[in-house]
């Protein structure tokens, strides 16, 4: 195993990696919130992260939103705001580069971000784990979906049925989409390369899917600034901000799988 903390630059790659990454045919991304940090978009448990001073549960679980949906509402139109106001930073801009360059079969992003960041800047197979924040859906599922945009009318928001609307997100103790949890677990177990990168890996079934690529043989790089759970057993970990580092990362791994 090769891991190096030096921060500032990419770790040495060793012989082996290097063999590994050229042989390298299926390529898998897996992001979080640090990946969106640079475009000025909070995380959650960082230092200045919205779980910071507030509890996740009354944010992002069906039972904060029914105690308080205006609570809810308001801190998603907030959040709204600020990534409606957002640009792409350069790690969605390497990320989007290098499914252009392999080519959407096989390159796939997988991310637990809402805001539509990795779409805007150009890439197009994505999955989605925990939604998306542009989309609203009736809270007692009638099972209307619709975009919805900012001013809202009214805080909160209704379905047009006449039930109160929420976000299209998913939250603490929800299922997620099954057909995107399979077609990512699907790609875990088939990617040879796996980048991680801006996630602090501690939230279920997205943790686990590094774990999967493991198991199956592929390799796992990491990318943050912090270490992680994940940071132990992954092949290398690139200690430093995604904007700075994916890029050169991928400029490295595109040479190498290309
Ligand atoms: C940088 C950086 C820079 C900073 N560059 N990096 C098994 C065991 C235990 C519990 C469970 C389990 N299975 C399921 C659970 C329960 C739960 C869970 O995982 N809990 C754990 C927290 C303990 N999971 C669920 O409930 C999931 N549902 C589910 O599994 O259903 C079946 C089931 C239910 C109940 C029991 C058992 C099974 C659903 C999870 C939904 C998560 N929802 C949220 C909010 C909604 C979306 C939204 O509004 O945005 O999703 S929570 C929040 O966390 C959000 C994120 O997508 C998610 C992950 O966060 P992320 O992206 O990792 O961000 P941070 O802030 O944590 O980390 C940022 C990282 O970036 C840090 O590491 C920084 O260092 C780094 N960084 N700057 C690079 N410039
Ligand atoms: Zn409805």
């Amino acid at each position: 195993m090769t891991t190096d903390d030096t921060a500032g630059g990419l770790p040495p790659i060793d012989d082996e990696l290097a063999g590994r990454l050229s042989a390298a045919r299926q390529v898998a991304a897996l992001t979080g919130a640090g990946v969106s940090a640079a475009s000025g978009i909070p995380t959650f448990r960082g230092p200045g992260g919205h779980w910071r001073g507030r509890d996740p549960m009354t944010l992002a679980t069906p039972q904060g939103f029914a105690a308080d949906p205006k609570l809810v509402w308001d801190w998603y139109a907030w959040r709204r705001e600020l990534i409606d106001a957002a640009s792409p930073n350069p790690a969605h801009q390497a990320l989007a580069a290098l499914e252009e360059r392999l080519g959407p079969e096989r390159f796939t992003l997988i991310t637990q971000n809402v805001d539509g960041l990795h779409r805007r800047a150009g890439s197009s197979h994505i999955l989605e784990l925990h939604g998306a924040i542009t989309r609203a859906k009736c809270a007692v599922e009638c099972g209307r979906r619709w975009d919805w945009t900012l001013p809202l009318d009214e805080i909160p928001p209704r379905c047009e049925c006449g039930n109160l609307a929420r976000p299209a997100v998913v939250w603490f103790g929800e299922m997620l989409d099954m057909d995107v949890i399979h077609q990512a677990q699907q790609a875990a177990a088939t990617a040879d390369l796996l980048l991680v990168a801006g996630t602090s890996a501690v939230v279920e079934p997205a943790a686990s899917l590094p774990l999967v690529t493991r198991h199956a043989g592929g390799l796992v790089i990491e990318v943050n600034p912090e270490e992680t759970p994940l940071s132990a057993l992954v092949d290398l970990r690139v200690a430093g901000p995604a904007d700075e580092l994916l890029p050169e990362l991928i400029e490295m791994v595109g040479t190498a799988v290309g």
